[in-house]
């Protein structure tokens, strides 16, 4: 069955889904975006993803022309519409078609549009044996200038990061933040566990608020009955971690046992990380919006 995509209001062909380069989300990065899941029929904490989206836009005065409400129709329409049960749906607004200045008051209407799709699994290997990482030199983007939780579609930061890891033959890239504190990976959220406590980055180092992250807080807390906090640690800390595992969407929680060439005690998945991996498998195929 031909792919439908969500175009300003419509669902057209593939073929048909074109955005102008005059669009600002092109030209400039100008624009905002969420990578969404859907299991069994089920949407992954869609009015957490929308309303990230609508906090996204509103830093960057960004007016979205549908209320969450509509939004949220328009995602279901769209999985309905290809006949996905389980799988990625990538929701952007542009700024819109403008010219070639920067002044985003040249720009009409904000474009719009929703493309789900079949979901590329990670390795189950990688699930099993841990990932290796590397802390890379690019820094997160500084609150001041470009906030981390503003789930932008400037996301060069992050692929400068991804391509320092790739010329290492590594999966994926630690970021620290300017004062050299542990930020986050590319696309992921990190956790590490020390002495049986979980611990995160807090948003003001500089981070996207992830909503896997808050999930397993949450997890962590009520299932696992595990101290949970949210504080600033250094590469040291990682070094010396008696867990390590990283969150997000796209990976869900995928443990790490080696980073910048240091085994995290005995270099392989840990207790917590595996017990985590099962409940938020479990849960996300019991909550959800019904497609
Ligand atoms: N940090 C960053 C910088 C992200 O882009 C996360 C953390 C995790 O957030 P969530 O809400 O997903 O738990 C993200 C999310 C992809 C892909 O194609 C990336 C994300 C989400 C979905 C797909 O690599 N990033």
């Amino acid at each position: 069955m031909a792919q439908k995509i969500y175009l300003n209001g419509k669902l057209v062909p593939r073929e048909d889904a074109r955005i102008s380069v005059f669009d600002h989300g092109l030209l400039y990065g100008d624009g905002v975006f969420e990578g969404i899941r859907a299991y069994d029929s089920r949407v992954f904490r869609l009015s957490q993803h929308l309303d990230r989206l609508y906090d996204s836009a509103r830093a960057i005065a960004l007016k979205i022309p549908l209320t969450k409400k509509e939004m949220e129709e328009a995602v279901i329409q769209t999985l309905r519409a290809n006949s996905l049960k389980n799988g990625y749906i990538r929701l952007v607004v542009t700024r819109g078609e403008g010219d070639l200045g920067l002044d985003p008051r040249n720009c009409g209407k904000p474009a719009v549009f929703i493309i789900a799709d079949k979901i590329e699994l990670y390795p189950e290997e990688w699930y099993k044996k841990g990932l290796e990482l590397v802390i890379v030199a690019t820094k997160r983007n500084i609150p001041e200038a470009i906030d981390p939780g503003i789930k932008s579609l400037n996301y060069l930061n992050n692929i400068l990061a991804k391509i320092e890891a790739g010329l290492q033959n590594m999966p994926e890239a630690v970021m620290l933040n300017k004062e050299g504190y542990v930020a986050e990976c590319t696309g992921d959220n990190i956790f590490i566990v020390e002495e049986n406590v979980l611990i995160t980055p807090p948003f003001y180092v500089g981070i996207l608020a992830g909503i896997t992250r808050q999930a397993v807080m949450e997890l962590a807390r009520e299932k696992l009955g595990l101290l949970v906090r949210e504080e600033a640690f250094t590469r040291l800390h990682l070094y010396n971690a008696d867990e390590c595992f990283l969150t997000g969407t796209a990976a869900e929680v995928i443990p790490v046992v080696k980073i910048d060439g240091r085994k995290i005690a005995e270099g392989k998945p840990g207790k917590i990380t595996t017990r985590l991996i099962k409940e938020f498998r479990d849960l996300t195929r019991k909550e959800g919006t019904k497609i």
